[in-house]
């Protein structure tokens, strides 16, 4: 590719420091990526220069505040290919965003009887929501099912439908597993049977080129810390004909137009969803995010990650009583796997002493260790700032710890 990664690390503040007496090694991606310069620089510029609240004040402060957040949701936009501006939604992250459908779709289109579809390999964030309201509402949740491999199965998926069938809700990359799952034809299969399709999008936006207009669903969610960007901050990109439908999710200040005793009429999109201030900052910081990403191309940021995944499964590959969990034929930067019998904590935790970060454990996918009989995994993810020489210190640190235990 063409950007040189040794010198783009340097724009990355907490990569050139060491831990532990040695140089740090970040393999955690997936729970959350690092921060440019660019985005820090964003942040502190807000408050240092122009902090105020936004669409509130005919001052100039909160003018220029309103101006630049809203510059933000124009960035999103343009990212995923969405037609509308309003079809974009400022909220706390993917967990926010899917509590928001979940929450909203329950009120106004679910009833008892009727039928949800996610798969049993989704993160909790987008099969917890979906529990409550199935609780609340009497509404029968049905999974889809994943071979051992970690692939659906897309057959068991169309035997699911049923004329009760409500919404489709899905993950678009399994943040346990990676593997990349084929949403535009499962969102085409559900809109033949005219059932709509939310789509978890927080481990595929950060790698790979997302175009909602193209894959046709009707909501995408996803966080912007996993994109280089702050936490806190999230989108849900929904259909307008969708969103008009919805109720709001949360009463407060900006999300009305007229209140009296008596009335009120709700704001018009996307204002209707973002009750309360929003976290202006860190959308601004967002925007910064979104243009280091553009800067880098997010092409270059697939192939880059693609080609340290086929590299990270040959080294990892070639140790000795090794399991790579997730095998699928198409995955974005995820690798989990187990060592013998050495607990995913133990080993985790003396790799960490190397000076090399991966995240060990269920990874809020719980049903996917129950699947496997496993207590959790170690998992190692992706960024574009990773290179093959860290993949080759995560194989030496697990080298060493197998010996410590064996
Ligand atoms: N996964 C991981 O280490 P939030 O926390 O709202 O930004 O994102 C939640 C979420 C939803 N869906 C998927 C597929 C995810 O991977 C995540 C976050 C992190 O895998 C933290 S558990």
């Amino acid at each position: 590719m063409s950007v040189d990664i040794n010198s783009l690390k340097k724009e990355f503040p907490i990569l050139n420091q060491e831990v532990y007496g040695k140089s740090y090694v970040y393999l955690d991606n997936a729970a959350t990526t690092q921060k440019p310069l660019s985005v820090i620089d964003e942040l502190t510029g807000f408050y240092k220069t122009y902090n105020s609240n936004v669409h509130r004040g005919v001052h100039y402060l909160s003018q220029k505040a309103t101006e630049v957040f809203e510059s933000s949701r124009d960035k999103v936009k343009a990212f995923i290919n969405a037609p509308l501006r309003e079809e974009i939604i400022f909220t706390k992250g993917t967990t926010d965003s899917v509590n928001l459908v979940a929450s909203s779709f329950a009120r106004s289109f679910l009833k008892e009887g009727d039928e949800i579809i996610i798969s049993a390999m989704e993160h909790h964030s987008n099969m917890i929501p979906w529990r409550i309201v199935a609780e609340q509402y009497g509404v029968k949740l049905k999974y889809i099912s994943f071979n051992e491999d970690g692939v659906l199965s897309f057959d068991q998926f169309l035997s699911l439908f049923t004329d009760k069938t409500r919404i489709v809700a899905v993950g678009h990359v399994s943040n346990a597993l990676g593997t990349i799952h084929p949403v535009k034809e499962m969102i085409a299969a559900a809109h033949k049977r005219s059932v709509p399709v939310l789509i978890d999008g927080a481990q595929a936006v950060p790698h790979a080129n997302v175009d909602v207009k193209d894959l046709d669903c009707d909501f995408y969610c996803f966080s912007a810390h996993k994109m280089y960007g702050p936490t806190g901050v999230g989108v849900l990109y929904g259909k307008k004909e969708w969103l008009e439908k919805l109720p709001p999710y949360q009463g407060g200040g900006e999300m009305i137009n007229t209140v009296t005793l008596d009335k009120v009429i709700y704001n018009e999109l996307p204002y209707k969803f973002e009750a309360g201030t929003p976290n202006v900052a860190d959308v601004v910081a967002f925007g910064a995010a979104i243009d280091f990403m553009k800067r880098l191309g997010i092409e270059n940021i697939a192939v880059h990650e693609d080609q340290l995944l086929q590299y990270a499964h040959k080294r990892l590959g070639e140790i000795d009583s090794i399991r790579i969990y997730g095998n699928a034929p198409d995955k974005a930067a995820v690798i989990s796997f187990l060592v013998g019998d050495i607990h995913p904590y133990d080993m985790g935790t003396i790799i960490d002493k190397m000076g090399v970060a991966v995240r060990t454990g269920h990874h809020c996918a719980e049903p996917v260790m129950e699947f496997y009989n496993i207590p959790g995994t170690i998992r190692a993810s992706f960024g574009i700032y990773n290179t093959t020489e860290d993949i080759d210190r995560l194989v030496e640190a697990v080298e060493r710890a197998k010996q410590m235990f064996s």
